[in-house]
């Protein structure tokens, strides 16, 4: 298949699962077709069959705000008829399908279905912002396809935005032959020494994700035990965990070490990921980390209860109680025997329910009855 694939080419879940995907599908044969803004940041490099379409915007002194809906529309309908696509896949609603539904609306009476795959924020916070809410709900009923990445976020879909059309879960995935546990923990030297444990953190730090609290967590940690927090990611919560750190004397134990395309290196050197979040509708670094063997101590919010069993593979504890997540992290780093058994167990969760190999297949079955209904 010739597949369109757009979605936020920044540092964010939806943008992650979106180019995953399109290297899963390109391996199995697919011609993938990006088209963005800016390159990706976990897309490395092109291929012969992966291309890059950048969506180029004229500013001019009468737009206060460019309308990138649009030019992403256009850029749509250019690729679909240059690269005869079949089919384009959306990730994250606002405003992708609504470009998809004009750029399908170009092309009569040429065919060019889409399917949108809901990702979190484009239903919970964005999406149910009034100011959106219609055209969301709009767009999602038009999609000739709809998925959501966890039930959770399915449910919330259909009863909240009143939505009437099938909304089929599709879980997010990784690649487990590239999120691996590590061989050798030599790398863990930079960062964490022999008698110490390590904690880390991945996410785009915005609020949603209470940085704050995986300081307190650590904070409460380091006092028990010795321990180092590595910080993986950047955002608008970085310069208050910065200010926290220095704050509470922890400057020598946490190292942020920003925005990073290969986190695969470095989730797998840690002993427990904390992930506080206020609200997951999957919790993508939470599986990234259990497929390398590493158990989380997470917030028991949204999807997170379908990707992490409380007390098997990590821990589920109620947003913002940070003492009790302290506790917890405390149990897996201090009990013996404890981090390798979970560790073992996330990996096995991982491997036996999320690997990409599994997933993939479902988004092409999808693919093909789209293609098929036309
Ligand atoms: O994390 C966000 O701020 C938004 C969003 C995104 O586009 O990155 O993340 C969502 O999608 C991820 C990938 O499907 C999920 O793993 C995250 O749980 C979800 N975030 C929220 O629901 C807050």
């Amino acid at each position: 298949m010739r597949i369109g694939i757009t979605c936020y080419p920044t540092y964010g879940g939806s943008g992650v699962v979106a180019t995953e995907l399109g290297l899963e599908l390109a391996a199995r044969g697919h011609q993938i077709h990006f088209i963005s803004y800016a390159v990706p940041v976990r897309m490395s490099e092109a291929s012969e069959r992966i291309h890059f379409h950048e969506v180029e915007m004229l500013n001019y002194p009468l737009f206060d705000h460019p309308p990138y809906t649009l030019a992403l529309a256009t850029q749509m309908y250019n690729v679909a008829v240059n690269e005869s696509l079949d089919l384009l896949h959306v990730h994250y609603a606002i405003p992708h399908s609504v470009s998809a539904y004009l750029a399908r609306a170009m092309l009569v009476p040429r065919r060019l279905p889409f399917v949108t795959t809901l990702h979190g924020t484009d239903i919970t916070l964005v999406g149910a912002d009034r100011s959106y809410l219609p055209i969301t709900r709009f767009s999602i009923e038009e999609s000739d396809a709809v998925t959501a990445i966890s039930s959770y976020l399915r449910d919330v879909t259909l009863h909240e935005f009143a939505v009437k059309r099938p909304v089929e879960v599709i879980p997010n995935f990784v690649n487990c032959d590239v999120f691996l546990p590590p061989e050798d923990h030599e790398r863990r030297r930079e960062f964490a020494g022999d008698h110490e444990k390590l904690l880390v953190h991945l996410s785009n730090f915005r609020p949603v994700k209470r940085i704050p609290d995986v300081v307190e967590i650590f904070d409460i940690v380091r006092k028990e035990i010795p321990a180092k927090l590595l910080l993986i990611g950047d955002g608008p919560e970085r310069t208050v965990a910065e200010w926290m750190v220095r704050e509470k004397g922890l400057t020598h134990d946490v190292v942020f070490v920003g925005k990073q395309n290969q986190v695969q290196n470095l989730l797998g050197l840690a002993d427990v990921m904390l992930l506080p979040s206020d609200l997951e509708s999957f919790g993508l670094a939470a599986l990234e980390a259990m497929a390398c063997g590493v158990p989380c101590v997470c917030s028991r919010v949204g999807g997170v209860p379908e990707v992490i069993t409380d007390g098997v593979e990590g821990y589920l504890v109620p947003p913002r109680d940070v003492k009790t997540m302290a506790e917890r992290a405390l149990a897996i780093l201090s009990e013996p025997g404890r981090r390798e058994a979970m560790g073992k167990a996330a990996r096995e969760r991982a491997s036996k329910q999320f690997c990409a190999s599994k997933i993939i297949p479902s988004y092409e079955k999808l693919y093909q009855s789209v293609l098929n209904s036309q």
